[in-house]
């Protein structure tokens, strides 16, 4: 039920109907999205929020959705049908309009001091933000859906395509979203305020915990070089883009592993572009430089010529998608496969 039309269903076609049925084990802030022609059908809005609830979650006086979205328009302001294919080989589909999506759900107005769990998800096919929040005192309590060990200090978060991120905080003021990724930073909206209240006193703790696989001395080993695009040395795939020198999805997986065991990937990205790798069905430690585990992510970002190493347990069977989240990339060529059991 992982929606990969190729690797494990077909695609829908119009008119025609398919019925998704599946366990959801991980509490946390998830979303959902076409994996078809996705570089332009979810820039065209088809994509939406996945809230797997906790047994005993925080509590909050509003839980809301911000998902950060940018879209080309053309001069008159409709979506920009042109197709440039500049974008595929440089840092894709940058929109040129640029907006917080801010989903309150039941919540009536949000007062100073209210305490507010905010979830963050960058829906966009290709723009990374950096987001800084005004107004808001509280911790970073979860990436990719899955909880922190301990709550982060709150500071400019960076967010990828695909990336999620939790925090509890009380209101100061109206809260303020900006981005300062670019050159110029830019304000992205905010969430109004209206009256006031004494703040919480509870100290703001860690979600609890979900459930998660123990790691072992990685039973295989693998590396994945980021090749391609504008002003990058050659490579030997057919598209914009490759992955050890193939592009789009090989007939045989990257790797292939009985279940439950233990696999260390060193991704390296030898391109001019920052990516941000994607591993379907699981999440994964990204490992500093010291081979110390960090958070517990789905997504992993590459700047320009950095590499990661990132410990897995391929717990899931079947047959997974790895790539490039920044949509354009994935389309031509920035995608590989591996599979599980
Ligand atoms: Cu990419």
């Amino acid at each position: 039920m992982d929606g990969v039309n190729v690797l494990t269903q077909d695609v829908v076609i119009p008119g025609d109907s398919y019925r998704y049925q599946f366990g959801v084990p991980d509490a946390g802030t998830y979303w959902y999205h076409s994996h078809y022609l996705s570089y332009d059908q979810v820039s065209r809005g088809l994509f939406g929020t996945f809230i797997v609830e906790e047994q005993n979650a925080p509590a909050v006086d509003h839980d809301i959705v911000v998902q950060f979205f940018d879209v080309l328009l053309d001069q008159s302001g409709q979506y920009d049908e042109g197709f440039n294919p500049a974008h595929f080989a440089t840092e894709g589909r940058i929109g040129n309009t640029v907006t917080a999506l801010v989903s309150n759900g039941t919540s009536k107005n949000v007062r100073q001091g209210d305490r507010l769990r905010l979830r963050l998800i960058n829906p966009s096919i290709d723009r990374v933000y950096r987001v800084g929040l005004d107004g808001l005192a509280g911790k970073i309590v979860a990436l990719d859906g899955m909880p922190l060990a301990q709550p982060q200090t709150l500071e400019p978060i960076l967010l990828a395509p695909g990336q999620r991120c939790d925090v509890i905080g009380d209101a100061t003021g109206p809260i303020r979203f900006d981005d300062s990724f670019g050159e110029r930073t830019l304000s992205l909206g905010e969430i109004a305020v209206s009256g006031s209240r004494e703040p919480a006193k509870a100290p703001i703790t860690a979600l609890p915990a979900n459930r998660m696989p123990a790691p072992k001395d990685p039973g295989q080993t693998a590396e994945l070089v980021l090749q391609g695009g504008a002003g990058s040395a050659s490579h030997n795939g057919t598209g914009t883009w490759a992955l050890n020198d193939v592009s789009g999805l090989p007939r045989r997986p990257f790797l292939s592993a009985a279940q439950g065991t233990t696999a260390r990937i060193s991704i390296r990205n030898e391109t001019g572009f920052p990516h941000v790798m994607h591993l379907h069905g699981h999440h994964f430690w990204e490992l500093d430089a010291a081979g110390e585990a960090g958070p517990y992510r789905d997504s992993t970002y590459l700047d320009t010529g950095e590499t990661r190493d990132i410990l897995v347990v391929l717990d899931n069977p079947g047959s997974w998608m790895l790539h490039c989240h920044m949509l354009s990339h994935q389309a031509d060529g920035m995608a590989t496969w591996i599979r599980v059991g």
